[in-house]
C-alpha cells in the first residue's frame, strides 16, 4: 500500500444521483491500451482519471547490455514513433561519453526526425482523430459542387474538384449499402455533437483517404535514409551506420538524395494546401469549442533539429514555460543542459511499482506492483512525470508556444496564418490564448508540421553542400571508459519532450530510463495528487451522451496518445457502470 493519501476537495463531495462514472476501455485509434475514467455531473466531466494498461519493461530488458546496443532496444518500445527512441537513445550515450558526432549524421538524423515527425502529425489528424469530428455518414449528403466551391475557396490543392468529390462519395456511399463500413463502423455518426455540414464532411473524408497517401510519402523518406522503416538501421552511437559517397552504388549516393527530394517537393503540396486549410476550417466550424480542454498549462518542450555537431545551435527551439506565461519562457540552450537535468522527477505514488518515491530518472528502479484500480491509491503503469515538482504538458502545443516565446520566425508566421485562417471563418479574431485547448493542440500540430517542413529543406540543402564540400564522414567511433558515466539525450519527439538517460558502469548498462512524451501527459495523479495533463484537461468537458462520449475522445485524441511508448501485459476484470466502445 501507499502511503497516507489525502482525496482531492472535490471527491470529499457526497456524490449526487446524477453523477456518473464512465469507464472507456480501451480507448482505441491510439496505440497502446488506455483507460479513462470519468465522473460526470450535468453533462460536464467533473474528475477523471487516466491509467496505463500494459508494462512491458524494456528499462529492464536494457540492464547489463552495452550502451551501443541500446538504441536498437528502446527503438521496439514502439511501433509508431519508431525513429525516436533509437535517436534520443544514442544522444544519451553520447552525452554520458562527451562524444560528439559529425555534422553529416546530425543533419541525416535531422532529415529523418522532419521526415517521421510530417508523417506522424499527418497520421494523427486524419487517421488517428478528425473522425471525432468529422461524420462520414453525413457526407453521403453532400453535394458535391458545393463541396468543391468549399475546399477551392480554402486551397489550390488540384484534387478540390467536384469530380473528384463525387467519385469520392460514390466509393462511401457502395461502403455504406454494403454494410462493409470496415474501419469506420463503430464511429459515431448521427452524434449530435457533429457539427460540421455535409460539405464539409465529404471535404474531410477525401482528404482523409489522400492523406494515406502523402504519409506514405513520408515514410519513404525515413525508409530511404534510414535504411528501412518502422525501426531504421542506419544509426549508431557516435553518428549513422551508412557510408555517405555520391557516386558509390553502395552508399548515400546522388541518386537516393534525388528521390528524397522528389518525395520532398510532393508532401510540400499536402502540408501546405490540405492539411493547413483543413485544420482551420474545422477548428473555425467548431469554434464553440475552443473554451474546452486547457488543463495543464505549464508547458515543456525540447530544442532540436542541432545545426551544429555539438548540439547548441538549434532549428527549432524549446524549453518550459510556467503558467502559460510566455515571458517567463525558460529555453533549454544545448544538449546537456543541466536545467533539464535538475528539474526532472517522476513520482510512483500512484504507479503499479514498488514503493512511493519521487526521483530523478537516474535514481529511479522499475519494479512492478500491481494491485488493481484503486482510484485513491495506485491505479496505472504510467509513473508520473514533473518539472520542477509541478506537471508539465508535452507536445507540439508546448513546441509551438515555446518557439513563440523564443521569437522563432517561421512558428510566428506559420501561426499568425493558422488564427488568421480560423478567425477568417468565426468573424473574429483569434488569440494566442485560444491553443490552450483541446482544438489548440490540433492547430499547434499542423503549425509544428509546417516547420518540420521547413526543417526538412534546411537541412537538406545543408547535407547537399556539406558533401558537395567534400566532408563524406558520418561516424566518431565511441570509447568507454573504467568507471561510471551518467547521462542524458533529449528529443522533441511528434508526442513531446522525449529523454532518455543512462548510467554506465565499465562500458556496460547499470541503469536505463526513458521518459516519455505520453509519460507526461497521460500519468496519474502525482505526489502531490495534482492530476496529470489528460485528467486535467477533461475537467469541464461536455457530454451530452454518456453512452457515447464522444467529447471525452475528442480531448484525449487531441493529445494523440501513446501508451506502448508512456509504459515501455496486463487485464483484469473490474467494476463499471457503463463499457464503451469506440472506433
Ligand atoms: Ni509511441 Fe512516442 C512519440 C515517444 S510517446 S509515440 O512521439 O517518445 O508519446
Ligand atoms: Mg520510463
Amino acid at each position: 500500500m501507499r502511503g497516507a493519501w489525502a482525496p482531492p476537495a472535490n471527491q470529499l463531495e457526497t456524490p449526487t444521483v446524477s453523477t456518473k462514472r464512465i469507464s472507456i476501455d480501451p480507448v482505441t485509434r491510439i496505440e497502446g491500451h488506455l483507460r479513462i475514467d470519468c465522473d460526470i455531473r450535468d453533462g460536464k466531466v467533473v474528475d477523471a482519471w487516466s491509467s496505463g494498461q500494459m508494462w512491458r519493461g524494456i528499462e529492464t530488458i536494457l540492464s547489463g547490455r552495452d550502451p551501443r546496443d541500446a538504441w536498437l532496444y528502446t527503438q521496439r518500445i514502439c511501433g509508431v514513433c519508431t525513429t525516436v527512441h533509437a535517436i534520443c537513445s544514442v544522444r544519451a550515450v553520447e552525452n554520458a561519453l562527451g562524444l560528439e558526432i559529425p555534422l553529416n549524421a546530425q543533419l541525416l538524423r535531422n532529415l529523418i526526425m522532419a521526415a517521421h515527425g510530417i508523417h506522424d502529425h499527418i497520421v494523427h489528424f486524419y487517421q488517428l482523430s478528425a473522425l471525432d469530428w468529422v461524420d462520414v455518414v453525413s457526407a453521403l449528403d453532400a453535394d458535391p459542387q458545393a463541396t468543391a466551391t468549399l475546399a477551392q475557396g480554402l486551397s489550390n490543392w488540384p484534387n478540390n474538384s467536384a469530380a473528384h468529390f463525387a467519385e469520392v462519395q460514390g466509393r462511401v456511399r457502395k461502403f455504406v449499402a454494403g454494410g462493409q463500413l470496415g474501419i469506420f463502423a463503430h464511429g459515431y455518426w448521427g452524434h449530435p455533437a457533429m457539427k460540421l455540414p455535409p460539405a464539409a464532411n465529404l471535404m474531410a473524408v477525401a482528404h482523409y483517404l489522400e492523406a494515406l497517401d502523402y504519409q506514405r510519402r513520408a515514410n519513404q523518406i525515413v525508409a530511404i535514409l534510414g535504411g528501412k522503416t518502422p525501426h531504421i538501421q542506419n544509426l549508431a552511437v557516435g553518428g549513422v551506420a551508412n557510408a555517405i559517397n555520391p557516386d558509390e552504388q553502395s552508399a548515400l549516393n546522388m541518386e537516393r538524395l534525388a528521390y528524397v527530394r522528389t518525395l520532398m517537393d510532393e508532401l510540400g503540396g499536402f502540408v501546405r494546401e490540405v492539411y493547413l486549410p483543413d485544420v482551420t476550417a474545422i477548428a473555425g466550424l467548431y469554434a464553440a469549442w475552443l473554451p474546452y480542454g486547457e488543463g495543464v498549462t505549464h508547458y515543456l518542450s525540447a530544442p532540436d533539429f542541432p545545426r551544429d555537431a555539438k548540439g547548441t545551435d538549434f532549428g527549432m527551439p524549446g524549453g518550459y514555460i510556467p503558467n502559460a506565461d510566455l515571458a517567463r519562457f525558460h529555453p533549454l540552450t544545448h544538449f546537456g543542459d543541466p536545467y533539464f537535468e535538475q528539474n526532472v522527477k517522476e513520482s510512483i505514488k500512484h504507479s503499479w511499482y514498488q514503493g512511493d518515491w519521487t526521483r530523478s530518472p537516474y535514481e529511479e528502479d522499475t519494479v512492478p506492483h500491481y494491485t488493481d484500480f484503486n482510484q485513491e491509491g495506485a491505479y496505472s503503469w504510467v509513473k508520473s512525470p514533473s518539472f520542477a515538482g509541478l506537471p508539465a504538458q508535452v507536445g507540439p502545443l508546448a513546441n509551438v508556444l515555446a518557439m513563440v516565446a523564443a521569437g522563432h520566425e517561421g512558428t510566428k508566421r506559420y501561426l499568425d496564418l493558422a488564427l488568421a485562417r480560423i478567425a477568417a471563418v468565426t468573424g473574429s479574431a483569434v488569440p494566442v490564448t485560444a491553443l490552450h485547448s483541446t482544438l489548440g493542440r490540433h492547430a499547434a500540430r499542423c503549425v509544428r508540421t509546417q516547420v518540420l517542413y521547413d526543417m526538412l529543406l534546411e537541412n537538406y540543402e545543408a547535407l547537399i553542400a556539406n558533401i558537395a564540400g567534400g566532408d563524406y564522414t558520418s561516424f566518431n567511433p565511441p570509447i568507454f571508459p573504467k568507471g561510471e558515466q551518467m547521462g542524458f539525450g533529449f528529443h522533441e519527439a511528434p508526442r513531446g519532450i522525449l529523454s532518455h538517460w543512462i548510467v554506465i558502469e565499465n562500458g556496460k548498462i547499470k541503469n536505463y530510463q526513458a521518459v516519455v512524451p505520453s509519460t507526461w501527459n497521460a500519468g496519474p495523479r502525482n505526489q502531490d495528487d495534482a492530476r496529470g495533463p489528460y485528467e486535467a484537461a477533461l475537467i469541464g468537458n461536455p457530454v451530452l451522451d454518456e453512452e457515447r462520449p464522444l467529447e471525452v475522445l475528442r480531448t484525449v485524441h487531441s493529445f494523440d496518445p501513446c501508451l506502448a511508448c508512456a509504459i515501455h501485459l496486463h487485464d483484469n476484470e473490474r467494476q463499471r457502470v457503463i463499457r464503451v466502445s469506440t472506433v
